[in-house]
């Protein structure tokens, strides 16, 4: 075997498939407090998943997972440890861990290096434990694969604003993206942190969303760990930015499917437009935020949360038919895939998969 990605649309070979089992609604941490009284857990409570709810999400993602298997793509699955149990470091406890679903959050393969992201919630402190099974067997199968930590971050008081959400939810729209440009959101600058899913990987070129789960110090480290990339930080005009995935998705040399919902800076879109990319809006989701399934925290983006298998195939959410014709119309081979149950436990087709080797090389595709 061979650990090798550049993008995220050439060729798919080899990919990892995150489970379900044990996912919590994660103990309260600094900027992070679960609050759905209708579904058992109002603020502050904590604890597993519904069985039911694991059980058909589990039910999914082993049908993506034979369905990717069933088109010659070798599928790989984490480790699962309890994730119910407290977990500390000398710096601080916490109550429960969150899951091994979305590993996309966690791992990033650039080239033939996979780098495990620094994450910034305490609850997910520990998620890298799930992949080092696997992590250690593609270091001893591949002599040339480059294995990488991010440094581990302490995850202080200090890496997170005091009372930054009441103050965050008391401002108008306006006020809130404004404070998105400015990367004036959850987490200080004492630590570089990111999440793996806030970057897109285009060949030379990694843009990198700056988040609630993702500051300025981090795509500093970034820029520095891949010296001879083009680390760009980038925003969009979303209030509750986590990850770029359902926001900015390139899909084959010269097409990027965008949330128009959630506008781009100028800078991003001149840069791509001057490189003769075709900047498309995704379709409207079919789920209205009222739709979602119950305990799901991601957006009805999810819609655009696709997965390539090749630069002309891509792999939709089966109840999104419009998104569906979009891609149809664009030339895509669509492959239908029902994934909603999964939302629950972090996200869509992309956030829940992580590429270990596509075909294909290190190419510019910003010259
Ligand atoms: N983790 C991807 C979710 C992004 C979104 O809900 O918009």
């Amino acid at each position: 075997m061979r650990v090798n990605s550049w993008n995220g649309w050439d060729p798919l070979t080899h990919v990892i498939v995150g489970r379900a089992d044990g996912t919590m609604v994660q103990a309260p941490e600094p900027t992070v407090v679960r609050d759905w009284p209708d579904d058992g857990f109002p603020a502050g409570a904590y604890g597993p998943l519904p069985d039911d709810m694991v059980q058909a999400a589990n039910a999914q993602l082993d049908a993506f997972a034979d369905l990717l298997r069933s088109r010659g793509i070798r599928v790989d699955r984490p480790d699962v440890i309890d994730f119910g149990r407290p977990v500390s470091t000398p710096d601080w406890e916490q109550g429960s861990m969150f899951g091994c679903m979305p590993p996309r959050d966690v791992l990033v393969t650039v080239g033939s290096e996979i780098l495990e992201a620094t994450m910034s919630y305490r609850s997910r402190w520990f998620e890298y434990l799930c992949y080092r099974p696997l992590l250690d067997s593609y270091f001893r199968d591949d002599p040339d694969m480059r294995w990488e930590a991010a440094p581990k971050p302490r995850l202080t008081d200090d890496a997170y604003k005091p009372g930054f959400w009441p103050e965050y939810e008391a401002l108008g729209f306006d006020e809130q993206i404004a404070r998105v440009r400015e990367n004036d959101l959850a987490l200080t600058e004492i630590e570089p942190l990111f999440d793996a899913a806030d970057i897109a990987r285009c060949g030379k070129d990694l843009f990198v969303q700056l988040s609630m789960v993702t500051n300025r110090s981090g795509v500093d480290w970034l820029r520095r760990h891949f010296p001879e990339h083009r680390v760009h930080p980038v925003t969009f005009g979303n209030t509750h930015p986590v990850h770029i995935d359902a926001t900015w998705v390139p899909l084959r040399p010269g097409l990027v499917l965008h949330c128009g919902e959630r506008e781009a800076e100028e800078d991003l879109v001149q840069y791509f437009k001057i490189n003769d990319w075709e900047i498309v809006s995704a379709a409207r989701p079919a789920k209205t935020w009222d739709e979602l399934p119950k305990l799901c925290f991601c957006s009805p983006w999810l819609s655009m949360n696709v997965l390539s298998l090749s630069p002309d195939t891509v792999c939709v959410e089966a109840g999104e038919t419009a998104q569906m014709e979009l891609l149809d119309s664009l030339g895509f081979e669509v492959v239908p895939v029902p994934f909603w149950d999964v939302a629950p436990f972090g996200g869509g087709l992309h956030c829940s998969t992580v590429d270990i080797h596509r075909e294909g090389e290190l190419q510019d595709y910003f010259p």
